[in-house]
C-alpha cells in the first residue's frame, strides 16, 4: 500500500515538474486585420509600432494566409485544425459545434487544458461562445456602435459598416478592457503554464477610434491603395459575382462618390493603430511580468481586406487583399528577427504550438507545424496555403504564385514576383501551363457538403450560383 502510495506521488511529482518545464503560450488575435502593417508593408502609412517589435522578436511569416476569408470559418478551421472544406463550415454558420466532423474534437484551448495548462481568455478568439472553451473567460467585449446620430448613411450595407472619431477616450473602446484584462492576468502567478488568448476586435467595422488615433494619419495626406481601373476584366463573371452580388459592405462606386475613400482608409489606418497600442499593453505586461522568459507569443489575423483594391470592399475573397494575414510567432528558445516567404496557413497554429509546448503531435491535423521554418526561413517547403469561399471555390498560394479555381471552371493566376498586386491574371499563359498543373494539384477532390447556417456570406454563394446558371 505504502509502496503504491510513494510510486503514485513520484508520478505526480514527475508529471507535475513537465508541466512546470512547458512554455506558457500567449496567442493574440486581430479582427480583420490585412497586411497594413508596419512590418509586412501592404499600405506606406501603416503604423503599427507594437506589432513590428514582435516581429523583430520572432518569425514573421510573410506569406501567411486564412483558410476562409470569413470569420467564423477561418477560426473554426484554425481552432480545431480541419479545413472549411473538411468540415462543411465554409461560411459564418454554423457554429463549430452543429458540425458533426468538428462537434466531439478538442479545440486548441481544451488540448492544452487536457494536458495541465490554466487556460484563459478574454474578447473574439471563437466566432462566439468563447466561454465554452475556456476554464477562464473575461468577456466578449463586443457589440460596439453604431454612433448614435452620427451613423454615415450608405444604401448598401450592413449597419456596423460606420467608420470616424468615436467615442472620446481610450478607456471607452472594448478592446482597451480586453488589454487591461490580459494585463492583470499576466501579473499574475500560476501553478501551471498557462494559455492566455487575447481577441482584438478593431480594426473590423465599424472603424472606430477616438480622435488622437486619426490625427495621427491626417486625412488630408492618406494615400488611397494602388487600384488599376480595369484590374477586373481579366475575371470571369462568376468570380466578380462571388465576391460582390449580395455583398454586405458598401459598393467601391458608393464609397467613391461619397468621397469617403480617404477617410475610409484612414479610418482604418486609425483603426488599426488603436489596436496595434493594445497589443503593446499585453506585451509589454508579459515582458514585465515573471513570464517574460518562458512564454511563447503567436499573433495572427483571422483574414485579409479590402479596401477598394479590385473595386470592392471587405473580405469574402480569394485575392490577396482576402487571404493574406500577419502571423508571428515568437519565444525564448526561437530565433529573433527572423522573415520567411515560405507559404503558412493559420491551420498550422495548432500542430506548431503543440510542437513548441512539447506535447503530443497529433496526426489528425491538417495544417504542418511550422516548426521547420522557425529553425530554418528558408527550409524546403511543399505546402501551399489553400483557402476556400464556399465548396467549389479554392485558392492556392505558393512562394510565387497564387492560382484560383472557381466551381464554374474559371481560374486565375498571379506571379508575385512580377505582379504583387494581381492584376495580372496568366491563367491563360501557354508557357505556365505546368505551373498551373502543378497548383491545381492541391485543390481538394473530397469536399464536404456546405453546413447550413444564416448567413450573409452564404447568400453571396448562393447568388453567385444562380447568376451562373442563368447564363
Ligand atoms: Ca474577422
Ligand atoms: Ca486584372
Amino acid at each position: 500500500m505504502l509502496r503504491i502510495a510513494i510510486t503514485l506521488l513520484l508520478l505526480l511529482t514527475s508529471a507535475n515538474c513537465i508541466a512546470a518545464e512547458r512554455p506558457n503560450v500567449l496567442l493574440i488575435s486581430i479582427d480583420d486585420l490585412n497586411d497594413w502593417t508596419g512590418c509586412l508593408g501592404g499600405h506606406p502609412q501603416a503604423k503599427t509600432p507594437n506589432i513590428d517589435r514582435l516581429a523583430d522578436r520572432g518569425t514573421l511569416f510573410e506569406n501567411a494566409h486564412c483558410q476562409s476569408p470569413v470569420c467564423n470559418p477561418s477560426r473554426a478551421s484554425m481552432m480545431t485544425g480541419r479545413y472549411p472544406h473538411s468540415s462543411g463550415v465554409y461560411f459564418l454558420g454554423p457554429d463549430l459545434k452543429k458540425a458533426p466532423v468538428l462537434q466531439n474534437l478538442d479545440t486548441l484551448p481544451e488540448v492544452f487544458a487536457k494536458n495541465g495548462y490554466r487556460t484563459m481568455a478574454v474578447g473574439k478568439i471563437f466566432h462566439g461562445g468563447d466561454q465554452r472553451f475556456f476554464q477562464e473567460y473575461g468577456g466578449n467585449n463586443g457589440g460596439f456602435g453604431p454612433r448614435p446620430k452620427q451613423k454615415i448613411s450608405q444604401p448598401h450595407g450592413h449597419p456596423l459598416w460606420d467608420w470616424g472619431a468615436f467615442p472620446d477616450t481610450d478607456d471607452d473602446m472594448p478592446d482597451m478592457k480586453a488589454a487591461q484584462w490580459a494585463t492583470s492576468k499576466l501579473q499574475q502567478e500560476f501553478d501551471r503554464p498557462f494559455f492566455i488568448a487575447v481577441g482584438f476586435y478593431r480594426p473590423h467595422v465599424p472603424m472606430f477610434a477616438p480622435k488622437k488615433w486619426f490625427d495621427m494619419h491626417p486625412r488630408q495626406s492618406i494615400q488611397l491603395p494602388l487600384v488599376q481601373e480595369r484590374d477586373r476584366d481579366d475575371l470571369s463573371q462568376y468570380a466578380i459575382n462571388l465576391t460582390n452580388l449580395e455583398h454586405v459592405s458598401p459598393l467601391h462606386e458608393w464609397v467613391k462618390s461619397a468621397g469617403e475613400w480617404d477617410h475610409a482608409v484612414q479610418a482604418y489606418l486609425a483603426s488599426t493603430t488603436f489596436a496595434d497600442y493594445c497589443v503593446g499593453m499585453v506585451l509589454d505586461a508579459l515582458s514585465e511580468s515573471a513570464h517574460a522568459d518562458n512564454t511563447v507569443v503567436v499573433l495572427f489575423s483571422d483574414h485579409g481586406f479590402h479596401l477598394g483594391e479590385k473595386q470592392r470592399w471587405a473580405k469574402r475573397s480569394l485575392w490577396e487583399d482576402g487571404t493574406r494575414v500577419p502571423l508571428i510567432i515568437a519565444g525564448p528558445k526561437l530565433a529573433a528577427g527572423q522573415r520567411t516567404r515560405r507559404p503558412a496557413e493559420l491551420i498550422d497554429v495548432f500542430p506548431t504550438l503543440l510542437d513548441l509546448a512539447g506535447l503530443p503531435s497529433d496526426d489528425s491535423q491538417e495544417g504542418q507545424s511550422l516548426t521547420p521554418l522557425l529553425e530554418n526561413p528558408n527550409a524546403e517547403w511543399n505546402h501551399p496555403a489553400i483557402t476556400s469561399f464556399g465548396k467549389g471555390n479554392y485558392s492556392v498560394r505558393s512562394t510565387r504564385y497564387r492560382y484560383v479555381q472557381y466551381l464554374d471552371g474559371s481560374t486565375e493566376l498571379y506571379d508575385h514576383e512580377t505582379d504583387p498586386h494581381e492584376w495580372n491574371n496568366l491563367a491563360k499563359a501557354a508557357s505556365l501551363h505546368e505551373v498551373i498543373a502543378e497548383h491545381a494539384k492541391h485543390i481538394p477532390s473530397d469536399e464536404h457538403e456546405i453546413l447550413p447556417g444564416d448567413s450573409t456570406g452564404h447568400k453571396a454563394y448562393e447568388a453567385s450560383l444562380k447568376a451562373l446558371n442563368r447564363d
